[in-house]
């Protein structure tokens, strides 16, 4: 017995940022260290995530996680008991084997993801490191500290807007930067500045789920022109010191090779989705798409990647899941370029490092990403740091279950005594492939 030992676990109902309740379990050891954590919650989701457990029946619209915070006291308290919080994956692995279901279905992914980043922050605090610091340890990424460069989005749609508008996320990313304090200086300028746009144009209509500009545009491409205008309004030339990243989400509104995008009033296949996409980073300085086809459309993001990976990264989120499998498939068909990184689609801790593994061994470039239903929990940041994920995307620059997460950032810049250079070494593909990157 010693002080990474458990002493106990338990867990209760919290509520997220779109007031729906979630779980937070707290792990404690022997010494009185302890450690907790909050699954956050998806809108758009990949089919191939972990599942959440709800309880269904009236209450809150079924989405109470009551049974899967009782497993949590009744089943894995018992199981973790005793085991030594440093043992990450066997952790993990008895997680997944207590739940026994493939999609973790019976004990619940949520559950399961709250536990297991629980127990990583008590290892942390019995080792008396914030987090970030104690993985850099565990992984050896001492000498390599590096700030996430930051994706930060202005305005927000698709499902996280009621599909006002059919792409999800217009991010900015702040390319010329010299520091990640730089990077939201330049970002909260550009936000304000989009919000003014909005309001001169009668169009601010209060926020999205992750703090964006409610859309109110009446094409997806009016989008993409606001945003543009809103950058060089707060002064900077877009393509030189702000670039653009889009999530397209397009799993939302796309199926089967057919793709309607409603604001537009107009059909699509895929071929003709990815013209449209293409033409935009043609004449847009946008460096990243996101889920640029739909999950069940792995030919056309294999075309897509052939078309633009070279000059964009192709970024797998609901077509990835955070799975290593899933990665190393696409990898070998190279229908992407780069990972999306959440570790309520994993499951687990183990999983989530698996699949970010997996992404660098193939070369991808990888994204640290929140959900848009969050809360004050910032462990995602201690992880993008701990591990060296050299990008990072939390949502907008408003709304506090966003704004904590890039505060946490900050502290973390000066821990480590470096708000130098933002866009650390290798986060994006290789510079003289991006027109777009000075
Ligand atoms: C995404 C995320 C965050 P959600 O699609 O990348 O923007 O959304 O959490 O709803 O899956
Ligand atoms: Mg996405």
């Amino acid at each position: 017995m010693n002080k990474f030992t458990i002493k106990s676990v338990h867990a209760r109902r919290v509520w997220d940022s779109r007031g729906e309740p979630t779980i937070e379990t707290e792990v404690t050891l022997r010494y009185g260290a302890h450690g907790r954590a909050i699954t956050p919650a998806g809108a758009s989701k990949g089919s191939g995530e972990v599942l959440d457990l709800r309880d269904g029946g009236k209450a809150f619209g079924g989405r109470d996680v009551m049974k899967a915070v009782s497993a949590i006291k009744t089943e894995i308290a018992p199981a973790l008991n005793g085991l030594d919080a440093r043992e990450q994956t066997d952790i993990d692995k008895i997680l997944i084997e207590l739940d026994g279901t493939k999609e973790r279905s019976r004990i619940g992914g949520n559950a399961i993801t709250a536990t297991s980043m629980a127990v990583l922050n008590a290892a942390a605090s019995a080792e008396k490191l914030p987090l970030w610091r104690y993985l850099a340890e565990v992984h050896g990424n001492n000498e390599t500290l590096s700030l996430p460069l930051p994706e930060i989005q202005i305005f927000g749609g698709g499902v996280h807007a009621a599909k006002r508008v059919d792409v999800q996320d217009f991010m900015v990313i702040a390319i010329a930067a010299t520091s990640y304090a730089e990077a939201l200086e330049w970002s909260a300028e550009i936000y304000r500045h989009a919000g003014i746009l909005m309001e001169n144009t009668g169009r601010l209509h209060g926020v999205a789920d992750e703090g964006g500009f409610w859309p109110a545009f009446n094409s997806n491409e009016e989008a993409i022109e606001t945003l543009i205008q809103a950058i060089e309004c707060a002064g900077f030339t877009p393509g030189q010191e702000i670039a653009l990243s889009l999530d397209i989400a397009a799993s939302e509104f796309g199926k089967n090779g057919h793709y309607t995008l409603a604001c537009d009033d107009r059909v699509l296949d895929s071929d003709s989705l990815s013209g449209l996409l293409v033409d935009w980073i043609e004449r847009y300085p946008i460096i990243s798409i996101e889920d640029p086809l739909a999950e069940d459309d792995i030919e056309g993001f294999t075309k897509f990647t052939w078309a633009v990976g070279k000059r964009v990264q192709v970024v797998g989120d609901d077509f990835l899941v955070t799975n290593a499998k899933h990665v190393a498939k696409a990898a070998k068909l190279n229908a992407c370029n780069a990972l999306l990184v959440k570790p309520n689609q994993a499951g687990t801790i183990t999983e989530t490092k698996a699949a970010l593994d997996m992404a660098e061994k193939h070369g991808y470039t990888s994204i640290i990403s929140a959900r848009s239903g969050e809360t004050a929990d910032p462990t995602i940041v201690h992880l993008a740091v701990g591990w060296g994920v050299k990008q990072i995307k939390v949502g907008s620059f408003s709304r506090s279950e966003r704004m904590v997460k890039w505060n946490e950032e900050i502290r973390i810049a000066e821990a480590i005594g470096q708000l130098k250079h933002t866009r650390p070494e290798g986060a994006l593909p290789a510079q003289n492939t991006f027109p777009w990157i000075p």
